[in-house]
């Protein structure tokens, strides 16, 4: 018999998933869809004290909630602890997330959301495809160590079985970015030889999954970013080119 769920009794559920206006604010909302495809969000038309003060509240929440969830886990974390968090009614957080589901979904929105920064900030560096694919994990690495939105999350992926909402595809972008890279470093010859591109990014989504997960487990990701670091040494070293 599942454990029953702390929150079920919430208010009825209105549309699937989250209301609009409750995930990330993401630039505006014309990117073309890439990697992490995050919901462009209505843009606010000029300074809207109003919309950003629910804006700056919607974040709070979101946090207090990602807080919550990494520590207890969706099915363990009321709406009312939420509530209690940051000093708010039940009904002033509903307002913002009408059901604990849509809170999740804004998290692990906002969890993909991290990235498309990243990668930005990487690229600007200037570096070959497969530097910046390392370093891109690297980066990663770091968000999954103090980042409490990106650990949240990461939890909430691997809870969704219990989550009634639709939560993005995880694993899924993250292969396409690295596999994109690597296919541009195999043409500058940066690859070794026989190396496949996008089976090497599977491989190495899949051992960042492992690595972060090993390390929540046993040092709550005290350690991500050295344990990552001596499996990244490995893995690139396989894959680049003598
Ligand atoms: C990454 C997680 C945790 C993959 O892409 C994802 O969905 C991920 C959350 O589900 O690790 C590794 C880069």
């Amino acid at each position: 018999m599942p454990e029953p769920d702390v929150d079920r009794e919430t208010r009825p559920r209105t549309g699937a998933g989250t209301e609009p206006g409750t995930g990330p604010e993401t630039g505006s909302g014309t990117e073309p869809p890439g990697p992490f495809r995050v919901r462009p969000i209505a843009t606010r038309r000029g300074p809207d004290p109003k919309q950003d003060r629910a804006a700056r509240t919607r974040l709070l929440v979101l946090t207090a909630a990602a807080e919550l969830f990494t520590a207890r886990g969706f099915r363990h974390t009321s709406v009312q602890e939420v509530a209690d968090r940051v000093g708010m009614t039940k009904g002033a957080v509903y307002f913002h997330y009408p059901t604990k589901e849509a809170l999740a979904v804004a998290v692990v929105e906002h969890h993909y959301a991290r990235w498309p920064l990243l990668l930005a900030g990487v690229t600007a560096e200037g570096h070959g495809p497969l530097e910046t694919a390392e370093r891109l994990l690297a980066g990663a690495a770091l968000a999954f160590r103090d980042d409490v939105v990106v650990q949240a999350g990461t939890r909430l992926q691997v809870e969704r079985p219990q989550i009634d909402a639709e939560l993005p595809t995880p694993y899924v972008d993250w292969t396409e970015l690295l596999a994109g890279l690597l296919s541009r470093a195999e043409a500058l010859g940066e690859l070794r030889a026989g190396v496949l591109p996008r089976t090497a990014a599977r491989s190495l989504v899949a051992a960042f999954f492992g690595t972060q997960h090993i390390s929540d487990v046993l040092r709550e990701r005290a350690d991500v970013v050295e344990r990552w670091a001596e499996t990244a040494e490995l893995l690139f070293g396989a894959i680049r080119a003598e």
